[in-house]
């Protein structure tokens, strides 16, 4: 089911993603030669794109060529057009990026992709924050540089823009739901987890990037983008369930970051689930050890997680999860191809970073 059989047309495309790089990140400090008082600047914007936007697994950005590519046939899918397909991935990565950068500040984190936080780097700290800050100018930067003349252009930018505020609108849930010296269980329910991810993470991990392809492939009617949200917002909790599931019980050398979540008190999925099956004693056990940062404390929440068997229930949710899916896209694909939704899927389900 997770597509190993198969030609894994996303690994097909990396090369190619990958070699557009040096294009982005040349058009983006172009500036250089033309304005030499800001050359410092951009020197070191250059060095924020290698250090931030590299390194991860580029599934949001290959998924908007991908999508492309599956929505308009070969032959007509020109030159310029794949240039701008590619750019437009490029853009999902760099606001991911912008993200991620901050994100890390927010939850404290050590290690993304296998290497220091860019926060964490010495001499850098908060500055991080305008780093952050440029790469999302750059994302528009792109979009103007690349399709200005497309009569898809408004949609493109109203679909970052609309998306990023959704994004941060998860972000101020999740951080609200996780105060720091105040653990409060009751807070951790389902009805607000579903709510943190979809927001914090569905929209811009697969919404944007099919949506994006959609409305380069001339689709921009409501009604199509409203089944393909449907589904894309289902797949997108199913990916944030499985990132607070790695986050404890994933491995750091494979998933490149070491989890946080039981430190930062977040509404992880695992907290939730526990919840939902600890005893009143347990509860208590909960209460005394979430949201600090001792290792012993964290690890006898990891304990209890193991004796009420939440990687068991988490297998059992991962294949429940998968059919559910595959039945709400047999029934809410048409008139677009399901393979535009069964990609995504299939490249997600049994991941292991
Ligand atoms: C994933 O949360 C969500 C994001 C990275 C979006 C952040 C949004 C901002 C507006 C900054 P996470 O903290 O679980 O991700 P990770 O496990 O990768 O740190
Ligand atoms: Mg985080
Ligand atoms: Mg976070
Ligand atoms: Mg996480």
């Amino acid at each position: 089911m997770n597509g190993d059989h198969k030609l894994d047309v996303y690994e097909q495309e990396k090369q190619n993603f990958l070699q557009h790089f040096s294009q982005i990140v040349k058009v983006l400090t172009e500036d250089d030669m033309k304005c030499p008082d800001t050359g410092d600047a951009i020197a070191r914007l250059r060095e924020i794109l290698e250090y931030n936007a590299i390194g991860g697994k580029y599934q949001r950005g290959l998924m908007v060529l991908v999508t492309l590519q599956t929505l308009v046939e070969p032959k007509k899918l020109d030159a310029d057009s794949l240039q701008r397909a590619l750019t437009v991935g490029w853009c999902v990565e760099l606001l991911q990026a912008f993200f991620l950068v901050t994100d890390d500040i927010m939850d404290s984190s050590l290690i993304r992709r296998g290497k220091t936080c860019w926060y964490q780097k010495p001499g850098i700290g908060l500055d991080a924050i305008n780093d952050a800050l440029l790469l999302e100018a750059c994302v528009y930067r792109l979009l103007k540089f690349y399709c200005r003349e497309q009569p898809y252009y408004l949609n493109l930018i109203e679909l970052f823009l609309q998306t990023s505020y959704q994004t941060e609108i998860g972000q101020t849930l999740d951080l609200m739901t996780a105060p720091q010296d105040k653990v409060d269980l009751g807070r951790f329910t389902e009805k607000r987890y579903k709510s943190i991810v979809k927001y914090k993470t569905a929209f811009y991990s697969l919404y944007l990037p099919v949506a994006a392809a959609m409305y380069m492939a001339g689709i921009d009617e409501e009604k199509e983008h409203s089944s393909a949200k449907k589904i894309l917002l289902e797949i997108g909790e199913f990916f944030q369930i499985q990132d607070d599931y790695l986050d404890l019980f994933g491995d750091p050398s494979v998933t490149g970051k070491i989890g946080t979540d039981i430190q930062d008190n977040k509404c992880s999925w695992l907290v939730v689930q526990c919840l939902l099956r600890a005893s009143p004693e347990q509860r208590q056990i909960l209460q005394e050890n979430y949201g600090q940062k001792e290792a012993e404390k964290v690890a006898r929440v990891k304990a209890l997680y193991k004796d009420l068997d939440l990687p068991a229930v988490y297998a059992q949710y991962e294949e429940d999860s998968y059919n559910r899916l595959v039945a709400l896209i047999e029934q809410c694909a048409p008139p677009l191809p399901p393979a535009i939704f069964l990609g995504p899927a299939n490249k997600l389900y049994k991941r292991k970073k």
